[in-house]
């Protein structure tokens, strides 16, 4: 007895002695990652928010940007909408220009209003058009402008969440005023746009891809091309992939950007996958079903996917096309040989939805 409560005793002392030294014993951890919670923003919310901020919120001051991020609840001090991934909305008001500055994080922008709105990467201005993808690739100058009188609106979105995490996130602003623009407007996508032909002679001045921006224009008949030859992926539609093409490789280093068409009517089958997407709606209604709940979305909403959730897409129109851009991590991964990937075999591969999610009353 006197045995046991001394045992006791010093077990105590054990843990209070660890503690005090930063130590603890791997027997009590918590095998663990963030909660990254599957999540939807609506667009009425969302942009309720940004216009408010348009009136109260001035840039460079207090904002160095007037962009809202879509937080994960599950980690909320990490301003990410997925542990890897952050994106905002982000607004310009007329006449505004957002200055320079440049940082680790690689970011892009997906264009969802405007029009006389470019931004600045190093010495090139690139207009941005609705459903064009404009990147950023880390450590590049980069500066946004508005010149139209209406308000300029996208999502930008940046793996400033890992590169947080890694500790790495290096930051500097431009404080010699605007940026000076050095090559012709649209200088990369003249030269690597079409994607099979390459300048010779002519270094890219930007590290990462040499093409910082695909156009909508360009996308849209080369994705109904694919779909009338045929091309399916089980689980994601007729999506591409937004290639580097300097490499052939992925959009940046570490994320990745796809777009999803949904045939009318489709109902793709459910998999699981340990890299995290974040949806934008770019076209059409339907829902995606994630681990069970049922999330409903519509033009210009967005969307989480966890890692390692079952998920699966449902185009609500008959008649419509829908058009889902995404934003995911598999570089990251697959740079640490992570990814794994995970069919859903039982029901035809499709999961029983046992709720739907509330966006007015979501946690
Ligand atoms: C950034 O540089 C922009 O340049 C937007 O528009 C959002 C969020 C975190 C870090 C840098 C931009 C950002 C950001």
């Amino acid at each position: 007895m006197a045995e046991d409560s001394d045992r006791a005793t010093r077990l105590e002392a054990m843990y209070t002695d660890m503690a005090a030294h930063s130590l603890e014993g791997l027997w009590r951890m918590e095998r663990k990652g963030p909660d990254v919670r599957p999540y939807l923003w609506q667009w009425d919310t969302v942009l309720r928010a940004v216009t408010a901020a348009g009136e109260f919120v001035d840039i460079p001051y207090p904002g160095e940007r007037r962009a809202v991020a879509l937080v994960n609840p599950g980690i909320p001090g990490a301003l990410g909408s997925t542990h890897a991934i952050y994106t905002a909305i982000q607004l310009v008001r007329p006449g505004e220009v957002a200055r320079a500055h440049r940082h680790m994080p690689n970011a892009l922008r997906f264009m969802i209003e405007g029009a006389g709105v470019s931004t600045t990467v190093e010495g090139e201005r690139v207009p941005m058009y609705a459903g064009d993808l404009v990147l950023t690739p880390n450590m590049l100058w980069h500066e946004h402008r508005n010149d139209s009188d209406a308000d300029a609106v996208w999502l930008d979105g940046l793996d400033s969440p890992l590169v947080f995490g890694l500790a790495a996130a290096v930051y500097e602003p431009f404080e010699d005023g605007f940026l000076t623009e050095t090559r012709p407007e649209d200088h990369s996508g003249r030269s690597y746009g079409l994607g099979t032909v390459r300048p010779i002679g002519y270094e890219a001045p930007a590290k990462g891809s040499p093409l910082l921006v695909y156009r909508w224009t360009a996308v849209e008949p080369a994705i109904q091309r694919m779909a009338e030859d045929g091309a399916d992926t089980e689980f994601d539609g007729v999506s591409i992939e937004y290639v580097n093409p300097g490499n052939g490789g992925h959009t940046l280093s570490t994320m990745s950007c796809w777009m999803t068409m949904l045939r009318p009517g489709e109902h793709t089958k459910a998999h699981r996958h340990t890299y995290s997407s974040v949806y934008h709606v770019h076209r059409g209604k339907g829902s995606t079903i994630i681990d069970g709940q049922r999330f409903e979305w519509a033009e210009r909403d967005s969307f989480v996917v966890p890692p390692w959730t079952w998920h699966e897409h449902v185009n609500a129109s008959d008649s419509d096309i829908a058009y889902l851009f995404s934003i995911n991590d598999i570089p990251t991964l697959e740079a640490f040989n992570l990814n794994r990937e995970e069919p859903l075999t039982e029901n035809g591969g499709h999961q029983q939805a046992t709720s739907v999610f509330d966006p007015e009353n979501p946690n």
